[in-house]
């Protein structure tokens, strides 16, 4: 045995993270189904690095030192379920399975405790960043044992992408953790776009520019506070034209956009949570119904002649900043949902996640990569327990700047019949977080005159029901 971990799964992410380890000097041994994707990976890029080709999963295991490290990229789900069954009888105490794949954090632990009854650990290993991340520096997230981490640690702390000096990587937790956080990842990502999205459509229908003009703008805000990743992109595709008809690219993608399925999730674990995350569940939604084509098309013949709505009157320059303005506090909005949800997440599985690391190891290598996330490290560096990250003072004078800004925005939309979901929704619950008292008040009171459900009162302890029913609605305590 001679490769420090082995590695099967050689379609295009396993293949670039198998370059990857490969390229960090350490010898890595690969397997995959077809042998031919092996032998086609040893032979292109064989000089990269010291790789072991394997023809089986008996030769892979043979390969890696003890205690054994092996990583499955195979396609998610029953393909990882067979492949890890048929690994099992071939491993010994204290080797370690990897799936960096995006699992279901539920169907990581599922696979863990079936693991550890043959003294085996499963890691459940969440990687950001797509095929080119995977190449030169993706995010990493772990999730499992410290003995699996230990083992671990050299090859993805030289792998994962590295800011300020910092590899993008962490044991973010035992069990799911590792998986439940990309999850998030993903979900954060899915508002963070609908967002840009949003901005887009405001910027072209409100303002009537074209998608270069809009590039430009977007380049411009990248210059400042909203600087990432995903602006950055938007101005470069913004900007692309079509070779073939000669119009913006964006005019001429069909506009149903597609999930594979990180995004439903994160909200189904949100809706179990309880954690309102009401930017990404909109984002979500949002795909969903640009998906929905009958629907579509059945409206727009039924509603053509209705009103559009007046394009409002604004001035250019005050409402694309106007627009920067409401985009950044969204932002906040959507990112401080999705810490929540990390750390309710982290309370409700007992997996003591640092939500400032996890900030930390995306400032780089992932798709939400962003300056932003260094303002959300320092304030879960100086809180850890923070209740919100929408009050701590960098974000708060964020939010109470661009207030106004938000609120004409989400109005010039409504009035120019542009839908958006994720600035209107993040305004609400701003709204809703604000407010001295909210309408639950009459919900529970329906709630106990329909259901007899009981309410609590604002001028005493207790519980208690009224008696709806009788003449003299007598309210009575109720213990129990
Ligand atoms: P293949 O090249 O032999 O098809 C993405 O599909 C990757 O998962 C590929 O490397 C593919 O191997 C592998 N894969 C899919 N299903 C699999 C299975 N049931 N067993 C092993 N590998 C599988």
């Amino acid at each position: 045995a001679r490769a420090t971990i082995g590695l099967t799964g050689l379609a295009t992410m396993g293949r670039n993270l198998a370059r990857n380890i490969a390229r960090h000097d350490h010898t890595i041994a690969v397997h995959n189904r077809t042998t031919r994707r092996t032998t086609d990976l040893v032979e292109e890029f064989g000089d990269e690095g010291d790789f072991v080709a394997c023809e089986s999963l008996a030769d892979l295991v043979a390969a890696v030192e003890r205690p054994r490290a092996i990583v499955v990229m195979v396609k998610a789900g029953e393909a990882t379920d067979a492949v890890v069954d048929e690994l099992v009888p071939l491993l010994d105490e204290g080797d370690i399975v990897v799936d960096a794949g995006n699992a279901h954090h539920r169907d990581t632990v599922r696979r863990q405790e079936k693991l550890e009854e043959h003294g085996l650990h499963f890691v459940g290993m969440g990687v950001s960043g797509g095929e080119e991340g995977a190449l030169n520096g993706p995010s990493i997230m772990v999730g499992g044992s410290d003995h699996a981490y230990e083992r671990l640690r050299p090859v993805v702390e030289s792998i994962a992408a590295v800011v300020d000096d910092t590899p993008c990587c962490a044991h973010v937790g035992p069990g799911g953790a590792g998986h439940f956080v990309k999850m998030v990842h993903n979900g954060i990502e899915y508002a963070d776009m609908q967002l840009i999205a949003e901005s887009y459509d405001l910027l072209r229908s409100v303002l009537g520019l074209e998608p270069a003009a809009v590039a430009d703008v977007f380049e411009e805000w990248n210059g400042g506070d909203l600087e990432s990743f995903l602006i950055e992109m938007t101005a470069d595709v913004l900007r692309h034209t079509d070779a073939e008809t000669g119009k913006p690219f964006v005019d001429v993608v069909r506009d149903a956009a597609e999930q594979k399925g990180t995004g439903r999730w994160t909200v189904q674990d949100a809706l179990d949570l309880g954690v309102p995350v009401t930017g990404i569940a909109e984002a979500t939604f949002a795909r969903s119904i640009s998906g929905h084509t009958a629907q579509r098309s059945a409206a727009r013949k039924v509603f053509a002649t209705a009103p559009d709505g007046d394009r409002a009157e604004v001035d250019r320059e005050v409402f694309v900043d106007q627009v920067r303005a409401a985009l950044y506090a969204s932002k906040v909005v959507a990112y401080a949902q999705g810490f929540d949800q990390i750390a309710a997440g982290a309370e409700e599985h007992e997996w003591d996640i640092d939500l400032g690391e996890v900030a930390t190891i995306w400032r780089g290598g992932c798709i939400i990569r962003a300056q932003f996330l260094d303002r959300i490290r320092e304030a879960y560096e100086q809180e850890p327990d923070l209740t919100t990250l929408l009050t701590t003072d960098y974000f708060a004078d964020a939010v109470k700047d661009g207030v106004d800004a938000w609120r004409e925005v989400v109005v010039a939309a409504v009035r120019s019949g542009v839908p958006v979901p994720t600035f209107s929704s993040s305004l609400a619950y701003f709204d809703a977080l604000r407010r001295e008292r909210l309408p639950a008040a009459l919900i529970q009171a329906l709630r106990d005159d329909f259901g007899a459900h009981t309410y609590e009162r604002v001028d005493r302890d207790g519980t208690f029901h009224t008696q709806w029913a009788e003449p003299d609605r007598r309210e009575v305590s109720v213990t129990d």
